[in-house]
């Protein structure tokens, strides 16, 4: 059976080589030395999905025989799903790395095939065609997913004093994503509970108000410092899940479990991103999502 297929370009001149595998690499195309050689002229760049396409070149041409479609000369056209970022990092690598010969870029144009594109040549005579479909969701599964708009939601957010020099940060964290994503202040209800052992109760209090749509749960728990620590976060992590499965109300899961407080923080908007930040922009999907399946069940509703 067939698995894949590789189309191999062969670059005699070694400074030119190193400078499209920098290009590739530059534009984060994953790369495998599976196939290295010992004086590393061999790279294979591995892409999650492979066609071979055959175009006969008067399909494109129109009676009076001049090209309706961009000149896509280059022989490596590669599907991106962000064509305007790839463009900015492409354009980015070029002028980092200026070359004695002729690189080039051109502009964004529309395909005849609802799709848009650009080729970039960034070693003279070695061009690259990127281009994504317009409509982003072309030859996708078709999936029922909320958005990340958190216009008109209203959300109680739910926040433990106990280690409170990273729950202030999971707590910035998350009001950051909700502003950002259009929920307003006035849908925001803050509150601090003691320690992480009391969110659920408040959580659950919260939500059977039906005043909200979601409830973000921010909390830290130090197995270091912290006695009966998997008791304590067995109770938590049960009494929130218990809260969000009884009243039907999304609950977003914000109770870091670390080893260290240098681990947390870096969770909390040091390193590793923020947890408070991730776990609003789920709360707010969540919300969308159970407003679409609800419309879908009203709407089944209404044809039987
Ligand atoms: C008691 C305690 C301990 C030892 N550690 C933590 C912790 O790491 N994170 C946290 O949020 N809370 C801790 N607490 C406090 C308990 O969650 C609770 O607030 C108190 O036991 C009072 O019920």
């Amino acid at each position: 059976m067939i698995k894949g297929i590789t189309l191999t370009r062969h670059i005699c001149n070694a400074a030119e080589y190193k400078r499209l595998a920098s290009f590739f690499g530059g534009l984060g195309v994953e790369s495998c030395d599976c196939c290295a050689d010992s004086d590393e002229l061999n790279r294979q760049f591995v892409v999650p999905r492979g066609n071979l396409k055959l175009v006969h070149r008067a399909h494109n041409h129109r009676d009076n025989g001049t090209l309706q479609v961009p000149d896509v000369s280059s022989e490596i056209h590669i599907e991106v799903t962000s064509l305007d970022s790839i463009r900015q990092v492409a354009q980015a690598w070029l002028k980092a790395n200026p070359s004695d010969g002729t690189t080039s870029i051109s502009e964004i144009v529309d395909t005849h095939w609802e799709s848009r594109l650009f080729t970039v040549t960034p070693v003279p005579g070695h061009s690259v065609t990127f281009w994504a479909w317009s409509n982003p969701l072309t030859g996708k599964p078709l999936a029922v997913e909320g958005d990340l708009s958190a216009e008109g939601m209203r959300f109680a957010v739910v926040t433990a004093r106990w280690n409170a020099v990273i729950t202030d940060r999971l707590l910035h964290g998350s009001l950051d994503a909700l502003y950002r994503s259009g929920a307003g202040k006035a849908d925001i209800e803050i509150l601090r509970v003691p320690g992480a052992w009391e969110i659920p109760s408040a959580a659950r209090k919260l939500a059977e108000t039906g005043n909200f749509d979601a409830i973000i749960t921010l909390g830290v728990l130090l197995r270091g410092e912290t006695a009966h620590y998997e008791a304590i976060y067995n109770e938590v992590s049960r009494g929130i899940g218990q809260s969000q499965q009884e009243t039907g109300i999304p609950h977003a899961f914000g109770v870091l479990t670390c080893e260290t407080l240098d681990q947390a923080l870096n969770r909390a908007g040091l390193k590793g991103g923020n947890k408070g930040f991730e776990v609003a922009s789920a709360a707010i999907e969540m919300v969308s999502l159970h407003r679409k399946i609800g419309r879908q069940g009203q709407k089944a509703k209404a044809k039987t």
